[in-house]
């Protein structure tokens, strides 16, 4: 599933930079581990609930990456139908309940669908990804307080890369903890190594069974870090292709990366051969070489349907 995602991801770097995807687009590079490690502990009919950075979150939830692409490139094909774009990935059908550009905007959709699970009393697990700048925005407290006094199933898992847009954390929050915000609500709180998609999922697994078993909700904290700027390939402010954070800091944890440290895994561990994990990155370009045909053979939605789904009083 990493080499998935960082193939698509990568794949889009080109057709940002040429104009031919017109619509805003955070790159998950860097980020893997965590869609992935938290979603492959996750049944289908659980939610997720994602971000303005939600490609990862959509492909582990097992959201079809034809329809992704085509969505990202605004076609009539799109898991939006076009009208969302790279923020608005949803198909409820496989549990992914949408993702939004307003930060934190999901958090609170994530407890209702847990509430929900809990009226019915059909043991569905909730998942709330979101970054450490969504830890500034209230409703996280409101939720975190309402979920803990209903021990509801849900998980929130915060994708702490450091930065919110272009500011260092040191800069919107006093502690770096993020994860001690769960502990006065009396919520299971925890920090994982967010690069290292065995301990996510460990994590992972642990919440998910004290969730099934009414002992939710949990807060987890993965570490990790974006490899790309914080919307398109790099940090382009004013037409500056440059990553304005610290050359040295983006070394240091180009050296953590979670793709390479999973083959290094496998590989000591003898679960794959090299040919092995060649065939599985061929699989995954073949299948980014589909999906953005397919994208690009789309129409664009109708220009006269463009009232259509628009909420009207
Ligand atoms: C409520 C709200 N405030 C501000 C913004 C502008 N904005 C877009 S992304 C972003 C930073 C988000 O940082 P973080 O939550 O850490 O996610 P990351 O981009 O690092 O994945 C901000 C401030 C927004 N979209 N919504
Ligand atoms: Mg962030």
């Amino acid at each position: 599933m990493v080499i998935r995602i960082r193939a698509v991801e990568e794949s889009f770097v080109d057709p940002i930079l040429n104009g031919e995807i017109r619509c805003p687009v955070h790159l998950y590079t860097g980020q893997e581990a965590v869609a992935a490690g938290v979603c492959a502990v996750l049944e289908k009919d659980d939610y997720i609930f994602g971000s303005h950075r939600s490609h990862g979150h959509y492909l582990a939830k097992g959201g079809p990456m034809r329809e992704m692409v085509a969505e990202i490139f605004c076609r009539d094909t799109g898991c939006a139908r076009g009208r969302g774009g790279s923020m608005h990935l949803i198909d409820p059908s496989i549990g992914m309940m949408g993702s939004v550009p307003i930060v934190g905007g999901t958090i609170a959709l994530a407890v209702g669908a847990a509430l929900a699970s809990n009226i019915r009393n059909d043991k569905r697990v909730a998942v709330s990804f979101f970054g450490d700048g969504a830890t500034g925005e209230g409703v996280l407290c409101e939720s975190l307080n309402f979920a803990a006094l209903n021990k509801l199933p849900v998980i929130f898992v915060c994708e702490n890369n450091l930065y919110s847009t272009h500011l260092l954390i040191d800069e919107i929050r006093v502690s770096r903890k993020i994860y001690e915000l769960g502990i006065p609500f009396g919520e299971q709180s925890h920090r994982v190594d967010g690069n290292d998609v065995l301990e996510v999922y460990r994590a992972a697994r642990k919440a998910v069974n004290l969730c099934r078993k009414g002992k939710g909700p949990v807060f987890l904290e993965c570490l990790t870090y974006r490899m790309r700027g914080h919307v398109g390939p790099d940090d382009n402010i004013q037409g500056a292709h440059t990553d304005i954070r610290p050359p040295a800091e983006i070394e240091k944890w180009r050296k953590k990366d979670p793709i390479k440290r999973l083959e290094r895994h496998i590989m000591k561990k003898r679960i794959a051969s090299r040919d092995e994990m060649e065939e599985i990155r061929k699989e995954a370009d073949k299948e980014v070489l589909d999906a953005l045909a397919f994208a690009r053979g789309s129409d664009f939605p109708e220009e006269e349907e463009v009232g259509l789904y628009v909420f009207k009083n």
